[in-house]
C-alpha cells in the first residue's frame, strides 16, 4: 500500500549482527510490501568490489535484498561514501537499479532529488580531495586490478584512516553546505530532497528561488550499542511523507 521506502547508512558488516538481524526483518515486514525500496548509500561499512560477494555475509544480504525483488518490489540502488564500487555484477545478483547521485525523480506526483550526502559537504576540504581522487576512473581501476585480499585491507587501512582524520574535524565541518544544498535545489528544480550520510536525521525547510523546499535527513543504524537507532521515510500514494522507526511507528511527520 506504500508507494516507496527510502533508507540509507545501515553500514552493514559481520561485526554488526543485530544490525543486520533489523535490516532483514525491515526488508520482510515494511519492503516486501512496497512498491519499490531506495537504498540511498553506505548499505554496506565497506565494499572492495564485486567479486567480494563471495563473502558468505554480503551473500546473505544479497539474497535478502533478491526475496524483496521478486516479490515484485522494485529497489534502486545509489553509492554511499564506503560502498561506491558497487557495481552492474551486485545489481545484477540482487536485480536492482543503480542510481546515479544525484538522482532526479517523480514518486506519487510529487517531484524529488535523492543523493546520499557526502558530495555536498563542501566544507571538508581535506573529504572532497579524498573523494575526488577515490571517484577517478583511473583510480579505481587501478584498484580493482589488484587481488581481491589486497583491495580488502586497503579498504582497511582507508576505513582506519577516515576514524583518524575525523577526530581532528569539527561537528560543523561534517555536515553538508548550506551553500551547496540551495545550489542543488535550485538546479533541480524540486520542492523535497532526501539524503543521508550525516546521521543526523531531521527536517529542514530551505527557501531557494523563492520556492519553499523540504530536505529529508534519514538516520544510521545501529542496533548493537545502548542507543538502538535506525529509520526510514515513506512516500504513500497521496504523496504524504512520513518517516518510521524501528518499531514501525510512525515518528511525527517526518520532521
Ligand atoms: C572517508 C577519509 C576514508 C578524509 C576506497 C575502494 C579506493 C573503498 C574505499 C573506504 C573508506 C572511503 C572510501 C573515508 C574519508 C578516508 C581517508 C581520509 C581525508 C577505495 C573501496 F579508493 F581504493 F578505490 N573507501 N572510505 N579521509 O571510510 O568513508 O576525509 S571512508
Ligand atoms: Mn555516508
Amino acid at each position: 500500500e506504500q508507494a516507496a521506502l527510502f533508507v540509507s547508512d545501515l553500514h552493514l558488516q559481520p561485526e554488526m549482527p543485530q544490525t543486520a538481524q533489523a535490516f532483514f526483518g525491515f526488508l520482510q515486514d515494511h519492503a516486501h510490501r512496497a512498491e519499490q525500496l531506495y537504498l540511498l548509500g553506505d548499505i554496506f561499512e565497506a565494499w572492495a568490489g564485486d567479486d567480494d560477494v563471495v563473502d558468505a555475509f554480503h551473500a546473505r544480504v544479497v539474497q535478502a535484498l533478491r526475496a524483496v525483488a521478486q516479490g515484485g518490489t522494485q529497489l534502486f540502488w545509489m553509492a554511499g561514501n564506503r560502498d561506491f564500487l558497487v557495481g552492474e555484477g551486485f545489481a545484477q545478483a540482487v536485480g536492482l537499479t543503480l542510481l546515479p547521485d544525484p538522482f532526479v525523480t517523480t514518486i506519487a506526483g510529487r517531484l524529488l532529488v535523492l543523493t546520499h550526502g557526502d558530495a555536498w559537504c563542501t566544507d571538508d576540504e581535506a573529504y572532497m580531495q579524498f573523494r575526488a581522487q577515490v571517484r577517478s576512473p583511473e583510480w579505481q581501476a587501478a584498484f580493482l586490478a589488484l587481488p581481491l585480499e589486497r583491495r580488502k585491507q586497503i579498504v582497511e587501512e582507508l576505513r582506519a584512516g577516515s576514524r583518524a582524520a575525523q577526530k581532528n574535524k569539527s561537528y560543523d565541518i561534517m555536515d553538508v553546505n548550506d551553500d551547496a544544498i540551495a545550489a542543488l535545489f535550485a538546479r533541480s528544480a524540486a520542492p523535497v530532497m532526501i539524503h543521508g550520510h550525516t546521521h543526523r536525521p531531521a527536517r529542514h525547510a530551505h527557501e531557494v528561488a523563492g520556492v519553499q523546499r523540504q530536505r529529508y535527513v534519514l538516520s544510521d543504524w545501529d542496533l548493537e550499542g545502548s542507543s538502538p537507532r535506525g529509520d526510514w521515510l515513506a512516500i504513500t500514494a497521496d504523496g504524504v511523507i512520513r518517516r518510521y522507526g524501528l518499531d514501525g511507528k510512525e515518528i511525527g511527520n517526518g520532521g
